[in-house]
């Protein structure tokens, strides 16, 4: 990897199924980004404690998620594919960066307003704080972008806040981080409700199109998919349903939304929905052979997960000594 190559992060959390919000939000732009940055795609399973897992479910969901990213078609010789619980840096930076940030910062963070209504009976201090870990990661190997979905901005803006205070406290420690949102796709909404975002947590099965789905599945799924009044295919802000389902096209074909809804004039929302439904089998079939090809081989993933996370622990160290150093930890002794 040359050294002069802008550095990319990013991250997914190894809770609940994959949705293709996911895919056509963050992953996707992962893979057509990766060829021009040094990349690090981390599994987040510390995140993903912040809600109550089951211990073994987690841990091979995490083993699914690395083996999907590479399915996805990131190299793992060029890219460090790891899990954030392999590096420590991770949890001692975050310690850092909560004295260095306010209480009220965290308040205000939407998905934590989401996740304590969700979750009343678990509002624990791990969800407050992990827009705080999240900063730790980015800023642990001074990245320079980080793709992401718009839900993840203001978890973005923040740690540009925190990297700015630390930086005017001790000088240029922390490169600050530009988020990037891909074209199409950063918001996916709900197929059954088009206000909300497609969401891997959402209880109805029918909301959302998972990275598993058989084909079967996924194109019962887009029939069932709530569209508006009308019968034209428009994309507009009074067409909520049929815009995502454009959107989702827009991301699988290629097409510009000009180019879409020619097709489909004159034709009604069935033979859309079907096409819709059929692009998408397109882009998650070959992924999911990859997956059941790519789970099959131990030896070589075992092999991934222990190269790259000592890759990421020496990259993460050199941030993590000199912010140690910044703010008055004694000196190791060698
Ligand atoms: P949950 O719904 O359980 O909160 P999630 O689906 O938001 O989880 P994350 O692991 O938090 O999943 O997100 C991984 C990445 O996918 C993030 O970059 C996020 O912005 C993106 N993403 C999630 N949902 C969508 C969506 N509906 N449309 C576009 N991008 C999305
Ligand atoms: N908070 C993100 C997942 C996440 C992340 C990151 C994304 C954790 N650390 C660092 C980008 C960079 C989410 O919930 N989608």
């Amino acid at each position: 990897m040359a050294d002069e190559k802008k550095v990319l992060f990013s991250g997914m959390q190894a809770t609940g199924n994959l949705t293709l919000g996911n895919y056509l939000g963050a992953l996707k732009n992962w893979v057509s980004m990766n060829e021009d940055y040094e990349c690090y795609y981390c599994v987040v399973d510390e995140h993903s404690i912040t809600v109550r897992q089951n211990p073994a479910e987690l841990r091979q969901r995490a083993r699914a998620l690395l083996t999907l990213y590479i399915a996805a078609g990131l190299d793992p010789e060029k890219n460090c594919i790891y899990y954030q619980s392999h590096v420590s840096g991770h949890a001692e930076l975050a310690w850092i960066l909560n004295c260095y940030t306010y209480m009220g910062e965290l308040q205000r963070m939407t998905q934590f307003k989401d996740k304590s209504a969700k979750h009343a009976d678990n509002i624990n201090a791990g969800l407050f704080t992990y827009p705080v870990l999240m900063a730790a990661d980015i800023l642990l190997f001074q990245a320079d972008v980080v793709p992401v979905g718009i839900d993840q901005m203001q978890h973005l803006e923040l740690t540009r806040d925190i990297a700015q205070r630390f930086n005017g406290i001790y000088g240029d420690v922390f490169k600050i981080p530009e988020a990037y949102l891909g074209k199409v796709g950063a918001k996916i909404m709900s197929l059954q409700d088009p206000s909300k975002k497609m969401s891997k947590s959402d209880e109805n099965p029918n909301a959302s199109i998972y990275l598993m789905d058989d084909p079967d599945t996924i194109i019962r799924k887009f029939k069932r998919a709530v569209t508006d009044s009308g019968s034209e295919v428009r994309y507009s802000e009074d067409k909520p349903g049929v815009s995502n389902l454009i959107d989702i096209y827009r991301a699988t074909t290629g097409k510009s939304v000009e180019e879409v809804e020619k097709e489909f004039d004159g034709k009604g929302y069935g033979d859309f929905k079907l096409a819709v439904g059929e692009s998408v089998v397109d882009v998650l079939k070959p992924l999911q052979e990859r997956v059941a090809e790519l789970s099959k081989d131990k030896t070589y993933i075992d092999s991934i997960i222990k190269n790259n996370a000592e890759r990421a622990n020496y990259v993460a160290t050199k941030t993590l000594r000199k912010v140690q150093k910044k703010v008055g930890f004694p000196e190791r002794i060698r």
